[in-house]
């Protein structure tokens, strides 16, 4: 934990009692202050083993010196909580678990070199796996990594600072947008597209959130990805930031990172270094390909040379949900791709594998699959399951010359029926374009479902 020592003997207010709220009210009692909390919901407030108050009322939120926001709840669009509200009323610096991380570490930083450092993560898509990629990189390298943020383990849970530790940190637009203070050593802009709209009121107010990452923040090394106008914006304010491309090969006289054909490469002026990535099992496809380069300046930043990130690169696990290869059985690959949750996400898969057996179907987004129509070729037979299972049938059906497809009803009847078809140098995906919410409670537990079926013909 970090102990937050800002608020000696002072009232702190925490809204929201999730992971973040409770690791911040831990922290906060740790560093000496008196964590007063408050979640609307009642099974969150009789479980809280802190002081609740509703502070939303004036009294409670007139005695608090700060309150500190659970990222979920929004501060200022659609509509401010009306605790915040109170806050804003009474002059309460509001705040959240990153904005007091970042004033705490200083105060920790062991007195051996090398310092503390921190690399902070922000972007659309691929937040989770550029993350856990640098952590893992790090580690392989002999650095103590720690990761945490959106990614998982809040901010405030995680350990003290030893001599070395570098932090890295997964930040989403919810948090960017409310830290009073960052500074990040390294800072990672990977992409931008529309999402969380509702709660930056549109594009630009969630470009702006993510922004503050680098303005507040001040980087001591600005890594953007460039293949956006937002990036290229982004880019372009800031000093000798490295830039970072999967579209175009950036040969320049700045640090930059891209792709040239499959090779990952370095340049300053010229060639650094240069990697193939083809043959990295958990790195494939396009998007992917961003995520290396992200992680590979990432690293370079905190002083890693380029072959133990290669040598990193390739014992990569993957992140569990997201093109995970889970293993291959006579010539057969099957992937689990659950976190595509939608035909954006799944068309990130059907772009990375040829002759797919493709697992799809559940609670269909709007639109269905229409917008993968341009990759119905790669598919050898679609197995479609869930509510969305006649609708997608009948898209696949109606493509010139048909894709072969079955409405295969659930998970398990559609494993044993790809299973049953599949030949070597094929791949069976699960990639359902759909939430899983007919069938599962999250396309954590649909994974793990498609999992313990593929085991069988695996022979885990
Ligand atoms: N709550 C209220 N009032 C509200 C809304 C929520 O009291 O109006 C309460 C809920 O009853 C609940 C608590 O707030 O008890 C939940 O707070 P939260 O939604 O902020 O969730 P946490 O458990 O604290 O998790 C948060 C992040 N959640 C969100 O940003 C929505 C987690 O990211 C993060 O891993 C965690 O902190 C630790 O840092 C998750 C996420 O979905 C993965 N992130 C979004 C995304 O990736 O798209 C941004
Ligand atoms: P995030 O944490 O930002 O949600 P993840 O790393 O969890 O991102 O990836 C979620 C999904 O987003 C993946 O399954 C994949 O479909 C897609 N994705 C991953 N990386 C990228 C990227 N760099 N650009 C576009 N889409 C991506």
């Amino acid at each position: 934990m970090i102990p937050v020592t800002t608020y000696p003997d002072q009232r702190v207010g925490v809204l929201g009692l999730g992971r973040s709220g409770l690791a911040t009210a831990r922290a906060l009692e740790a560093g000496g202050a008196v964590p007063v909390c408050w979640d609307d919901g009642e099974a969150a407030r009789a479980d809280c083993p802190f002081e609740v108050a509703d502070l939303s009322r004036d009294r409670e939120a007139a005695e608090i010196a700060a309150l500190i926001v659970s990222p979920g709840i929004p501060h200022l669009y659609p509509e401010p909580h009306n605790a915040i509200l109170r806050a804003q009323a009474n002059g309460i610096p509001v705040d959240n678990d990153v904005g007091l991380f970042f004033r705490s570490l200083p105060d920790l930083e062991p007195d051996d070199d090398p310092a503390p450092k921190v690399i902070a993560i922000t972007g659309s898509n691929g937040k989770s796996t550029t993350t856990a990629l640098t952590a893992h990189i790090l580690t392989e390298a002999g650095r103590r990594a720690q990761m945490g943020g959106n990614i998982g383990r809040g901010v405030l849970d995680l350990d003290p600072p030893e001599p070395g530790t570098v932090y890295v940190l997964e930040l989403s637009s919810y948090q960017t947008d409310l830290a009073r203070l960052m500074a990040p050593d390294v800072a990672v802009f990977l992409n931008l597209s529309d999402d969380h709209l509702d709660r930056h009121a549109g594009r630009g107010g969630y470009f702006a959130a993510k922004k503050r990452l680098f303005e507040t923040g001040a980087p001591e090394t600005a890594i953007i990805g460039v293949d956006e106008a937002e990036g290229r914006f982004l880019a372009s304010t800031l000093d000798s930031p490295v830039m970072v491309s999967v579209r175009e090969r950036l040969r320049g006289d700045r640090r930059s990172v891209f792709m040239n054909k499959s090779f990952l490469t370095e340049w300053r002026g010229k060639q650094i270094a240069a990697v193939d990535i083809r043959d990295m099992p958990t790195l494939v496809g396009r998007h992917n390909h961003q995520n290396a380069c992200a992680a590979w300046a990432a690293a370079r930043a905190v002083g890693i040379a380029p072959r133990p990130i290669e040598a990193a690169m390739r014992t990569f696990p993957g992140l569990a949900h997201r093109m995970e290869l889970l293993g291959t059985a006579n010539g057969v690959a099957w992937v689990n791709d659950s976190k595509a949750t939608n035909a954006d996400a799944a068309e990130k898969a059907l772009s990375s594998y040829d002759n797919i057996r493709w697992i799809a179907g559940g609670q269909a987004k709007a639109g269905g699959i229409e917008p993968l129509r341009p990759l119905f070729g790669r598919i050898a037979k679609a197995y479609l399951v869930g509510e969305a299972g006649e609708a997608f049938s009948e898209t696949l059906g109606s493509t010139l010359g048909e894709t072969p497809n079955e409405v295969a009803g659930d998970i398990a009847s559609a494993v044993a029926a790809a299973a049953a078809d599949a030949q070597p140098g094929e791949t069976i995906l699960l990639s359902p374009a759909c939430a899983s919410f007919d069938q599962f409670k999250s396309f954590e537990a649909r994974g793990d479902a498609f999992r313990a079926l593929a085991a069988k013909y695996l022979g885990d």
